[in-house]
């Protein structure tokens, strides 16, 4: 079963090891060498002003990289308006590639492999965070329920966003573009597109927050339209064999619902196949009573499982909650090539070498998980040091 979402350590990793972890699998243009693969984290710790990636982010994605191994780098907005989050990096400006290649460089040093994730929030951003204070931009003008972070880490009501004018849509896929091209100029191996967890792309795929009545909006066709767009833009700048799209079928996350979410994320999908994407990166449920009420019998399910067999031009990776037992056991029943981990990840900079030998896990402390220092980043002991 998943974890739950409270603090543990212990035995997670399984007395023996997980062997079906411990097998090459190719994804796109790159054959990894394991399928513990490091998740999208949000960190907020980049240097200021400027949200540059600086040495103790490298240092940090440094300790976690092992050789033929997949990290995929924290969200990083694509340009200043789509900022959500205070301290989080971008890939907008020169100095920012000057900080993210120290980051790639660090990877690579240990045979590791880096995709950054290209992201825009959409209407989860704050007019503290835009500038000259202009409100967030979003497919339609409706407010999603919750707090926003403002620039100085305070949390806020949402503000209502302003609905995107259709002339303006291709002006932010070109923001992916060049995003992707400064990835690119950085160094890294790939680029994932997030189009996960209720931010802008998520915000055009679904219904709660898309009530447009152009061609981005109504049908399943219409709502996946961006997304579409976005990833034919990125894949313009990498090859289809070093791009691939993270998504959350099931996700309430950010005020988000559908009410096919099946249906909509098939057709994604499938469209995500013909452009032959590398890989396709599928979110786990978060541990939401009322979504899965709703969501009936694909609650229980794994959503690999449920979406088994649509992605059919790279890999298939999941995450969300997974121990090594469970990520060992979803691969052996094909639901999945490979499992992303984050939060075992924060904790424990060797993860892949603790999951190989079925070692203990130091616990996380999700106090220290946004914004602050090198504690709860860049101090988590490895097994071999003392004090742990
Ligand atoms: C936690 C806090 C802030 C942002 C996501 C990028 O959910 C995030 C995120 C997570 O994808």
């Amino acid at each position: 079963m998943r974890t739950t979402d409270s603090q543990r350590g212990g035995g997670v990793g399984g007395a023996t090891g997980e062997a079906g972890l411990f097998t090459p699998l190719k994804v796109g243009a790159i054959t990894l060498a394991h399928r513990v693969v490091m998740a999208p984290l949000t960190r907020m710790r980049s240097t200021q002003p400027g949200n540059v990636p600086n040495e103790l982010n490298a240092l940090y994605y440094g300790q976690r990289a092992t050789r033929g191994g997949l990290i995929i780098s924290e969200a990083t907005q694509v340009d200043p308006s789509g900022q959500g989050y205070p301290h989080t990096p971008g890939i907008h400006s020169d100095e920012q590639v000057a900080g993210w290649k120290k980051v790639v460089d660090r990877v690579h040093s240990v045979g590791g492999v880096i995709f950054l994730q290209l992201w825009h929030v959409g209407r989860i951003s704050h007019t503290s965070l835009q500038e000259g204070g202009k409100l967030p931009v979003a497919p339609s003008a409706v407010r999603p329920a919750g707090k926003a972070f403002t620039s100085s880490f305070e949390q806020v009501e949402f503000e209502t966003p302003r609905a995107l004018e259709t002339a303006e849509i291709p002006g932010v896929v070109e923001m992916f573009r060049r995003g992707a091209e400064m990835a690119k100029r950085a160094g890294f191996d790939g680029v994932e597109i997030h189009g996960a967890n209720g931010y802008l792309i998520d915000q055009f795929l679904r219904e709660s927050s898309n009530q447009r009545t152009d061609r981005y909006g109504g049908s399943i066709e219409n709502r996946a339209r961006f997304a579409v767009e976005v990833a034919q833009a990125v894949v313009g700048v990498w090859g289809a064999d070093r791009v691939g799209i993270r998504l959350s079928p099931f996700g309430s996350f950010n005020d988000m619902r559908d009410r096919d979410p099946v249906a909509l994320y098939r057709h994604v999908i499938e469209e995500m196949s013909k452009l032959g994407l590398a890989y396709v990166h599928l979110i786990e449920p978060r541990q939401d009573e009322m979504y899965e009420a709703e969501l009936g019998e694909w609650a229980k399910r794994r959503v690999g499982e449920v979406f088994k067999g649509v992605f059919t031009s790279g890999a298939l990776i999941v995450g969300g909650g997974y121990d090594g037992a469970d990520a060992t056991e979803t691969i052996g029943a094909g639901f999945a090539d490979a499992v992303a981990f984050g939060r075992w990840f924060i904790s424990n900079p060797d993860l892949v070498e603790r999951l190989r030998v079925g070692a203990a896990l130091n616990p996380y402390d999700r106090a220290t998980f946004y914004g602050g220092t090198e504690v709860g980043y860049t101090d988590y002991p490895r097994m071999d040091e003392a004090g742990k």
